[in-house]
């Protein structure tokens, strides 16, 4: 038994339904693409990982890297997706951390990163954009079936790391019931079914991507219109051959700042879902507008899935993120005391249920001080339950930038600006921006006596840090507000900078 692979693979095997269209017009149904995460499985075996092990893969979007996800899954290894931007440094301590046996890395940077990997005791394999390398090669004289290996639904399927507001990335453990849970009720509540066709232009190296759109159209047994990344032209050259998508709220701005994205070409669609970063309630009514459709915003975290959801029938309101999931507890409570607040006052965002993770691998401390011993996970955001039960978020008890959907942790990048010879001080904030929601501003204290360059700075960011957190701005000023506890204000820095990118 190896309920994860049964449920969403396993039921769809000999199936010739098509899986995935490919923007090249070529499809692969769920039978070819099973068959290729079969003979995936065996490179598995033979490079030696056996379930539990983890597998860490950076590769670009494409049937195979999907196939990858798959070969885990029923091999019983631990996926550990990675953003295609970050470093090789960002890359070492994942592996490093995580303890990754196999790292499935892209062709093209295998050079600079075999040294790295070697050092940690990983093998290297690789796999490009279109679909080509090692790892391919190796799979292509195995079996097109692999014995699936026994798991329980309390076993690891995938660790994905998130930021920390303090020191590095966690790597968040997720277990076979925690995705099946969510994807199964994803299902039902947002209605999908066998003859959904979802236009999937997101990422699948985060929790939206790979587990909110891939599991729920696996449970469904649907299809989707496979996109590399979300390209414009290419989107709305599709929308008409689906039925749903889902996005971050950058692609409703995207689309609606387009005159091609008209009603006619929405008029095949049943759903749009938003999520990873708030919604502007502007966007939401200026949407309905212009195609007839209500967004469906919903609200989760890599930690805990989703966790609630607009309705499907009924009020999807603007600016809330809806009605706690079926199965998710969800309490508002004191950010100080812990205690649970009543209805309509506002106090840090607590939720239970089988979306949960078990915790942080390797971290028992922040285990600890982020989920509680009777189950309740403290999500750091600040939101509010009306009388009716919506939840909106007002904002973050957690100092995080939410760019484009990506998560950026202010503290990573004012450590390496800090290290610069001629900075004294940084703190790094998030501003409004009108295509990401938000942007990273650095505000630099220079030690007396000396102007440190902005360009010099910027080139400090390159080596280590993913170009999604680069600061867009650096601001030199003379001294950081502080609190009388010595605290550096960064509700003022934000509120100064508020205007930098407005239209
Ligand atoms: C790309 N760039 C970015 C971002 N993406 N900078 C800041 N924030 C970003 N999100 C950089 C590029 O490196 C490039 O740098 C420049 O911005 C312009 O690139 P562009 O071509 O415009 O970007 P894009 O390729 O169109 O990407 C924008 C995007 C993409 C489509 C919004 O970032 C995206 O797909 N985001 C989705 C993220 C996501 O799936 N999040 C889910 C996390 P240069 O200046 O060098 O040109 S899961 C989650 O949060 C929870 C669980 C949940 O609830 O879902
Ligand atoms: P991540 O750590 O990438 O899983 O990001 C999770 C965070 O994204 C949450 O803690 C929220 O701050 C934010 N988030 C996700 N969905 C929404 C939403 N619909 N509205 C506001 N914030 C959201």
């Amino acid at each position: 038994m190896n309920p994860l692979y049964d449920r969403l693979f396993g039921v769809h095997a000999g199936k010739d339904t098509p899986f995935l269209h490919l923007a090249s017009g070529d499809s692969m149904t769920h039978a070819a693409f099973l068959r290729m995460a079969a003979r995936f499985a065996h490179v598995l075996s033979n490079a030696g990982l056996v379930p539990g092990d983890r597998l860490a893969a950076q590769v670009e979007k494409s049937p195979e890297a999907l196939a990858l996800y798959a070969a885990c899954v029923q091999a019983g290894v631990v996926f550990l997706p990675l953003n295609t931007a970050y470093t090789r440094d960002e890359l070492a301590y994942f592996i490093e951390n995580s303890g990754a046996k196999l790292v499935v890395g892209d062709p093209a940077k295998a050079d600079d990163l075999r040294p790295m990997v070697e050092g940690l005791d990983a093998q290297l394999m690789t796999l490009a954009a279109d679909g080509t390398g090692s790892f391919t090669e190796a799979a292509a004289d195995k079996p097109d079936s692999f014995d699936t290996a026994g798991r329980e639904e309390d076993d690891l399927a995938a660790f994905l790391y998130t930021s920390g507001t303090t020191g590095r990335s966690k790597g968040a453990m997720l277990t076979q019931a925690n995705l099946l849970s969510n994807a199964e009720t994803l299902v039902d509540c947002w209605r999908f079914t066998a003859d959904d066709v979802l236009l999937h232009a997101l990422p699948i190296f985060h929790t939206h991507g790979l587990f909110v759109a891939t599991n729920v159209m696996l449970v469904a047994g649907g299809s989707m219109i496979f996109l590399p990344k979300f390209d414009l032209d290419v989107v709305i050259a599709n929308l008409p051959r689906a039925t749903s998508m889902m996005g971050v709220p950058t692609f409703y701005t995207r689309l609606l700042n387009d005159d091609r994205f008209t009603r006619d070409l929405t008029q095949g669609m049943r759903l749009f879902t938003s999520g990873s970063a708030p919604l502007l309630a502007e966007t939401h009514v200026r949407f309905e507008e212009r195609t007839g459709h209500r967004i469906l915003e919903r609200y989760g975290m890599t930690e805990t899935n989703m966790n609630t959801s607009n309705p499907y029938d009924g009020d999807r309101r603007a600016g809330t993120v809806g009605l706690p999931l079926p199965g998710v507890e969800l309490k508002v409570c004191d950010p100080e005391t812990g205690a649970e607040l009543p209805r309509g006052e506002v106090g840090v965002i607590e939720v239970r249920g089988p979306n949960v993770f078990k915790g942080y691998w390797q971290m028992p401390d922040k285990t600890a001080a982020e989920l509680r011993e009777d189950g309740f996970f403290i999500t750091g955001d600040l939101g509010v339950q009306g009388e009716d039960g919506y939840v909106t978020i007002v904002g973050r008890n957690k100092d995080l930038i939410i760019s484009g959907g990506y998560n950026i942790y202010p503290k990573e990048i004012e450590q390496v600006l800090d290290d610069q010879p001629g900075v004294l001080e940084t703190a790094v904030i998030g501003v409004p921006h009108p295509d990401f929601g938000e942007t990273v501003v650095a505000v630099v204290v220079p030690q007396e006596g000396t102007a440190p360059d902005a360009g010099q700075l910027a080139a400090a960011c390159t080596d280590s840090l993913a170009r999604f957190k680069h600061p867009r701005r650096f601001e030199i000023v003379g001294a950081l507000p502080r609190n009388t506890m010595g605290k550096v204000q960064k509700n003022i820095l934000r509120d100064t900078y508020k205007g930098l990118f407005s239209n």
